[in-house]
């Protein structure tokens, strides 16, 4: 019998780039780099991009970080610690260190590999895949590795269409009908549309695979440029567009999809009001993304805490949660809860309710207190009798509202309304 084809993920090494703040999710990103903010219930942004890879066959991880990177490092430390040297897997953590020549940090995204060549030589692997880890999506990767050795790119990049008036926060590139890039524009003010749909774009996923030996030339010769900015998408990637051979993968090619009509699933959380939604939309009916999928799974670090509790109070008021997701660890005591997700930890107490709510881990909510369309950060103890959600101008004294009409409540923001 012949043997099965070696997976090409076996051979390649994931690097991803968790340096960003995405300053758009304001005061939650005020302590924590976006790759760690809570999502889903039970995870943080870069468990996607970690478990995509894991998922594909992929054995060897780097994480650049940079931006606030202490709840990141400390997340990764507990949750995805089971790679073992002896059987040749490694996760190495990078936090900008100074390591090349002492005086500064990353600068672009290309200057987090270029910093950290000697680590990558050490995996011994012949192809890297960037990813960034900051999106919400659910790719197998071995597609598109396979992909690129298979039309002998010098570079392939991850892309997916976009409404063209969003386009202009993407690299957006034109293609050829062999799906060869042939031009590639980093943020353009006025993004080119697809040949075929003028209210379309071809954006980049900032994914991008190339054979080592390759781009580490590349990042060499970058650091020699003193015109670079040292980053993917601004500098690297428009080069080998113009010089070599760039080519692109259709995301709809290589996404898990949990049903064969389902559409192709990406999210950037990158603001309170996309961050809310996509987090609210898990308690639909039949989500578009699925995390129950046990052929996909989205690893994690849990915490060991027990189960969801709901208590049916004394004075005959009952803890319900309907269309809902209720981690472990919940408390929900005579508070009725609708179309909310509750991260672990969550003690809310009788008659008080909470609707389109996301509560992200330990959070108190007091008795009377009525929320809806709102974000609680982490910790917040919400008191006795706050109403949020029905008064626009009231919220807006004290906490953040996004221009979609949700409210972010922090424990800084209730402290300042409280006078302390
Ligand atoms: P952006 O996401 O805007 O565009 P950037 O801010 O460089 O680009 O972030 C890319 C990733 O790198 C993020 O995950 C961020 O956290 C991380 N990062 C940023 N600076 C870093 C550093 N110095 N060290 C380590 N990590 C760092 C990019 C591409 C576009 C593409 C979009 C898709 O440049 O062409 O369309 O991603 O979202
Ligand atoms: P963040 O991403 O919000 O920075 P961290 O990973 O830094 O989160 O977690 C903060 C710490 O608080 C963790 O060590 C967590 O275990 C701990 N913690 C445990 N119980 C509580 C609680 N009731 N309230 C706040 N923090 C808690």
């Amino acid at each position: 019998m012949p043997s099965a084809p070696q997976r090409l993920s076996s051979r390649t090494m994931a690097f991803i780039l968790a340096g960003g703040r995405g300053s758009r999710l304001h005061e939650l990103t005020d302590n924590r780099a976006k790759p760690a903010v809570y999502f889903g219930g039970k995870t943080r942004i870069i468990d996607f991009a970690l478990s995509n890879a894991l998922n594909s066959g992929i054995r060897k991880m780097a994480i650049a970080t940079q931006y606030k990177a202490h709840s990141l490092i400390r997340h990764c430390q507990r949750g995805w610690n089971f790679f073992r040297a002896e059987r040749n897997e490694y996760l190495d953590i990078l936090p900008a260190s100074q390591r090349v020549d002492e005086t500064h940090w990353y600068e672009g995204t290309a200057d987090a590999v270029y910093q950290n060549i000697d680590i990558v030589d050490s995996y011994d692997i012949d192809y890297v895949i960037i990813l960034a880890g900051d999106h919400i999506y659910k790719m197998d990767y071995e597609v598109m590795i396979r992909e690129h050795v298979e039309s002998n790119a010098d570079v392939t990049v991850g892309c997916l269409t976009v409404p063209r008036a969003d386009a202009h926060a993407f690299g957006v590139m034109a293609v050829d009908h062999s799906g060869r890039i042939t031009d590639f524009v980093e943020k353009p003010k006025d993004p080119p549309a697809l040949p075929d749909d003028p209210a379309r774009a071809l954006a980049s996923m900032g994914i991008y695979v190339f054979r080592w030996k390759f781009l580490r030339q590349l990042l060499m010769d970058d650091a020699n440029d003193p015109g670079s900015n040292r980053d993917f998408g601004g500098d690297i990637i428009p080069n080998v567009v113009r010089n070599g051979k760039a080519m692109a993968h259709r995301f709809e090619e290589s996404c898990v999809r949990h049903k064969a009509e389902a559409t192709a699933y990406w999210r950037d959380v990158g603001t309170i009001d996309a961050f809310w939604k996509a987090n609210i939309d898990l308690t639909d009916f039949d989500p578009e993304l699925d995390l129950w999928d046990h052929d996909w799974p989205i690893w994690t670090y849990s915490e060991s805490v027990p189960p969801a509790k709901f208590i049916h109070n004394e004075e005959n008021r009952r803890g319900v949660a309907l269309s809902s997701l209720i981690s472990g660890g919940c408390i929900i005591s005579g508070t009725e809860v609708r179309n909310s997700l509750l991260f672990t930890g969550v003690h809310s107490n009788s008659w008080s309710s909470l609707d389109q709510a996301v509560v992200l881990p330990y959070v108190t909510v007091s008795r009377h207190a009525r929320l809806t369309k709102v974000v609680i950060d982490r910790g917040v103890m919400i008191p006795e009798g706050l109403i949020v959600g029905e008064d626009p101008a009231e919220d807006a004294k004290w906490f953040r509202v996004s221009p979609g009409g949700v409210t972010l409540i922090t424990q800084a923001m209730l402290d300042r309304r409280a006078g302390k």
